[in-house]
Parts: structure tokens; C-alpha cells; sequence
């Protein structure tokens, strides 16, 4: 059984294997390779505990063996929900070993998104892990199993002592090498998404493996690296820009921080003696205030690269100065493209710039409204299409047709320039879409979920300014006439959290107005919504 995916056109794959993008090796090679020459050193390191490379291959192979004897076969998904530790890339490269394709919910996700996955996915397998509240007991898993008869197993695990999920890696069985098909499907990333429901973006061996080896290149990793993963580990920044997958394909060491912020970094970065690491724009500044007076050796720190949101000019400026290492710019997005600045750019573009694509066959068009090419130097709309950008969404033929041009460009949202050097600047957006410090929030899905509240007419969400996060979200509430209750943000906001979704989701802020402003054709008016707070 294989999973459905949208492939590329047959002359643009033939050109990714001529120009050896593509190298038919499944993701998990990274880790053969490693054991061949390195089966000692230190892949990943959380808090009080690390793994060798060879650790971390048998772990994963005894998991495979023992998820193969469940049942689980090449073909199959999975979903995957665990904080930053060890056991989340064990339990990734077992279901790439055995070909059962994992969405990897990030751990802030609640039940609003992980019944989102099941439902589009329906998974026979979950690892989830009962330091998440929703996993603390068997409400959650036993309503999902209900919910979702594909979900044959669950495997629990636990921040403290042992747990379902350690006896299966633990205990030794031969999982024999199977063959990979590389242009298969090997995981689901999440998309930030701009529509109602969630989309899963299917990324394949092919088309991950080469913007991994190409970013560690670009970001000069070597055996020496010692990268901090401080962001959620399977978002696509911190898993493939080049993130952990990039440091295990050059044998240096990973360590897993619970969250990006100093209290929980620098002890690290100065007991591990980090030298690369990943950030959104808000950890940054908290950085920065944080470093004079934290008491903590930064010294080894060589690059932080920062990305996910539009990072200030001014912030930019002090990374060097304060930190004493060099920053990067990294502008990506988990459908495909990503852009770096590089080592020996100019400083003006590190710092005004969000860089240029990894490949020379990374095709970039930015267009006005109409879909006309614009002079260089212009602000348009960014499509784009190559060897490791996605060609559909799973499962999501309506949504395709607006995604993606004639001839297969994916269409991110984005409104940004491109310097005659191919350097590109983020301008805007124009996606129904807020970014709250790098985490996205497809303003359609609260919306729908405001909705469905019986005292709500109609409502929009939109961004508003923030100086820490870039920005916050606002909704614009029409309450329906003499609603029974009296509705405030307090209300709301309980409401959102029973229904269960991510936090960061919650808008920051509810405005209840009589009505919400159209426009000539009479759909709700962002903009203008948007502008009042330029007014303030
Ligand atoms: P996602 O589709 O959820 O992976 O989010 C990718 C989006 O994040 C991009 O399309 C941009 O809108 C935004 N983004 C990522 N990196 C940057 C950056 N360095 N500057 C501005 N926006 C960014
Ligand atoms: O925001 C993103 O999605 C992102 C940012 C930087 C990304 O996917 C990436 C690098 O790979």
C-alpha cells in the first residue's frame, strides 16, 4: 500500500535526479551513514540524558520490530505527540524505517488538532506522552479509539520512569533492513494553514533529504556541531533547516531544550557548549535582554538562525554586538522553500534580508494581483516551485486548485521582493492568516470555531500589532440580537479552551462591535479592520 501524494511532473523529476537533488535514499540513510563511522558519538542529548547514534538505531530498530509485530506495516500513518526529548526521534525514525508515515502534532496542540489529524489521516498508530494533559489519564485516547476504529495502537509515554514507549525501544529485536521507495511518502509536516481545517503537507525521502543535506552544507555543520533545539523538534525549522535531521546527517550532537526561553537555554548552552541554534524573533529579544546579567558563558555559540516570523531590523542589528556570534536569516515554510542568508554575505543583507533559496532549481516568481510577473524589485505575491517544495496538500484537491499556478507553483501567501543578488525581503502577507511570533494561526479555524457559539452572529479575526510577538490576534465579535447571555472575553475564551484547542490560538483580544465593515463585493473587510489599530 502506498500513500497518495501529488507528484511532480515526470521532466522536473528526471532534472532533480540529473542534478543529484534527488539521491533515491530514504530519510533514515542519514542514520546508516552515522553508523558506519561515528556509532559512539553523542546524537541527541535532553536534560539529564543522551544517546550515541548507535543507541538511537537500535532503539529505533527494536521499536519498528515491535510495532511491525502490532501489525504495523509500510503504508500506514501515524500521529505522534511529544514534547522535546529523546524518544521523539527515536519513535520518528522507527515509522520512517518501517514506511508508517507520522504527522508530528506539536505539543501545544490540544484535541481540536489532533482530532483534525486522525480525521484526515486515520492513523493506526499513536505515541503520545501523559506529561500532556489530554494523555494524563484515558479519557482522551479511549474517546479517539471510539472516535477513530483505525487506531489500533497506542503507546503512552512518560517524562518519569518507565513507560509502554521505553519498553518497546528498550527491548532488543532485529528489525531486518526493508527496502525504502524514496520518492514515497515519509512523513506529514503541518502546515500553518489559512483555511478552515488543517492541511498536511506529505513530504517525501526524495524531496526532504536533499533540503537537509543542502542546509547543513549552507549552514557549514560538521561533527563538531552542538545545536540546540529549542523550538518544538518537529517543526521543519528545527527539524530540517537544517535543524536535527542536518546535524545527524554531518555526526555532530543534538540537545533538546523544553522551550526557547533563557532560564531554560543558556545553562545548556554553556554545560553543552552550543554552537548552533534555531529561533523565532520573540526568543530572540528575550535573549538579548537576558544575556548581560544571566551569568552564563555564551562564548561557544558560533550562529543563530532565526526565522518563522519577520525579524526587526533594529533586533537584527544587536545579534552580533550582544550575543558575539553570527546571525543568520532563515525565511521557510514547511510546504518546501526555504531561503538563508549565508556566511559570506555583506552584512546589509544578513540584516536586511531573509536570504536566497538553498537550490539553483528553486524557481521563484513573485506577481501582482492579476498573476503578471512584476519588475525586479517590486513587491508581489511569492510562488514558487522545486526540488524539495510539495505539489499538493494530502487529500485537498479544492484547496490545490487555489494553491497552486498552471504550472504547479505553490502560492505561500507571502508578499516579498527579490534583490538583483536573488536575496528576497518579506513585505506582508496576504493569507487569511495571523503570525503570532512565528506560530501560525489560520484565522478561518477559530472563526468557525466562534461560530459555532448559539449567541455569535458573525465574526473575523485579524492581527494586530505587537512589539514582542510582531503579532497578536483580535476578534471581531457581532453577538446575535438579544443574546440570553452576556457574552464576554472571559466567556469566550473558556469556551475556546473546552472546546479544546491550542493555546496560542485563543485570540488576545475581543471586540464586540455591532457590525463588521464589507467590502464593494461584501465580504467582510480586513483591512479595515486591521487599520483601526493604526488608528490607536
Ligand atoms: P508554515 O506554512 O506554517 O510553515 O509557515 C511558513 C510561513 O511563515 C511563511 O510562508 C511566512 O509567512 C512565515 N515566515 C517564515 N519565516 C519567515 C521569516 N524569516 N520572515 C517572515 N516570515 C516568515
Ligand atoms: O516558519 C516556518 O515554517 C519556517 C521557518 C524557517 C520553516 O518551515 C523553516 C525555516 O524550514
Amino acid at each position: 500500500m502506498t500513500i497518495e501524494y501529488t507528484p511532480w511532473p515526470d521532466d522536473l523529476a528526471a532534472r532533480y535526479r540529473r542534478k543529484g537533488y534527488w539521491q533515491d535514499k530514504p530519510l533514515t540513510s542519514l542514520l546508516d551513514e552515522q553508523l558506519q563511522t561515528n556509532s559512539q558519538g553523542i546524537a541527541v542529548a535532553d536534560g539529564s540524558r543522551s544517546i550515541s547514534y548507535g543507541e538511537l538505531a537500535s532503539y529505533s530498530d527494536n521499536l519498528a520490530a515491535y510495532l511491525q509485530q502490532k501489525g504495523l506495516s509500510a503504508g500506514d500513518t501515524a500521529l505522534i505527540q511529544l514534547p522535546n526529548c529523546i524518544e521523539y526521534y527515536i519513535s520518528f525514525f522507527a515509522l520512517l524505517k518501517l514506511g508508517v508515515a507520522p504527522v508530528c502534532a506539536l505539543f501545544n496542540h490540544q484535541q481540536t488538532e489532533l482530532n483534525s489529524y486522525c480525521e484526515i489521516l486515520q492513523p493506526k498508530l499513536l505515541i503520545a506522552s501523559s506529561s500532556h494533559a489530554l494523555f494524563l489519564d484515558n479519557q482522551f485516547s479511549d474517546r479517539l479509539s471510539e472516535r477513530f476504529s483505525c487506531l489500533t495502537t497506542l503507546l503512552l509515554d512518560h517524562h518519569k520512569g518507565n513507560s509502554e514507549l521505553k519498553q518497546a525501544y528498550q527491548q532488543p529485536m532485529k528489525f531486518p533492513p526493508t527496502h525504502l521507495d524514496a520518492s514515497a511518502v515519509a512523513f506529514f509536516q503541518l502546515s500553518g494553514g489559512s483555511t478552515g481545517t488543517p492541511k498536511l503537507i506529505p513530504r517525501t525521502h526524495n524531496d526532504y533529504l536533499y533540503s537537509v543535506v543542502a542546509s547543513a552544507e549552507i549552514c557549514q555543520l560538521d561533527g563538531e556541531t552542538r545545536y540546540l533545539c529549542a523550538l518544538p523538534a518537529p517543526h521543519n525549522f528545527p527539524l530540517s533547516s537544517p535543524g536535527a535531521l542536518g546535524v545527524f546527517h554531518a555526526g555532530g550532537s543534538v540537545v533538546l531544550a523544553p522551550d526557547p526561553s533563557p532560564t531554560s537555554c543558556f545553562s545548556l548552552i554553556e554545560h553543552y557548549q552550543i554552537t548552533h541554534t534555531a529561533l523565532v524573533p520573540p526568543a530572540l529579544q528575550l535573549w538579548l535582554s537576558h544575556a548581560a546579567q544571566a551569568g552564563y558563558d555564551l562564548t561557544s555559540l558560533k550562529l543563530i538562525q532565526v526565522g518563522g516570523a519577520k525579524l526587526s531590523i533594529k533586533v537584527a542589528e544587536q545579534v552580533e554586538p550582544i550575543l558575539g556570534c553570527q546571525l543568520q536569516q532563515v525565511f521557510g515554510m514547511a510546504e518546501g522553500l526555504v531561503n538563508y542568508t549565508r556566511h559570506d554575505d555583506d552584512i546589509w543583507s544578513v540584516i536586511n534580508t531573509q536570504g536566497k533559496p538553498i537550490s539553483p532549481d528553486d524557481e521563484i516568481k513573485i506577481v501582482d494581483k492579476q498573476g503578471n510577473n512584476v519588475p525586479q524589485g517590486t513587491v508581489g505575491r511569492l510562488l514558487t516551485r522545486g526540488p524539495y517544495t510539495f505539489r499538493g496538500y494530502y487529500k485537498s484537491p479544492l484547496h490545490n486548485a487555489d494553491a497552486f499556478d498552471d504550472e504547479g507553483f505553490y502560492s505561500s501567501g507571502d508578499l516579498v521582493k527579490q534583490l538583483p543578488s536573488g536575496h528576497l525581503i518579506v513585505e506582508g502577507r496576504d493569507k487569511d492568516q495571523i503570525n503570532r511570533g512565528g506560530e501560525k494561526i489560520a484565522a478561518e479555524e477559530v472563526e468557525n470555531l466562534l461560530l459555532g457559539h448559539n449567541d455569535i452572529a458573525h465574526v473575523a479575526i485579524v492581527s494586530m500589532p505587537d512589539s514582542t510577538l510582531g503579532e497578536k490576534s483580535c476578534a471581531f465579535i457581532v453577538l446575535q440580537e438579544n443574546p440570553p447571555t452576556k457574552l464576554s472575553a472571559l466567556v469566550l475564551r473558556k469556551y475556546l479552551r473546552q472546546l479544546g484547542i491550542a493555546d496560542f490560538k485563543v485570540p488576545d483580544k475581543f471586540q464586540f462591535v455591532a457590525a463588521l465593515p464589507l467590502t464593494a463585493v461584501g465580504k467582510v473587510n480586513k483591512k479595515a479592520l486591521r487599520a483601526t489599530f493604526e488608528q490607536q
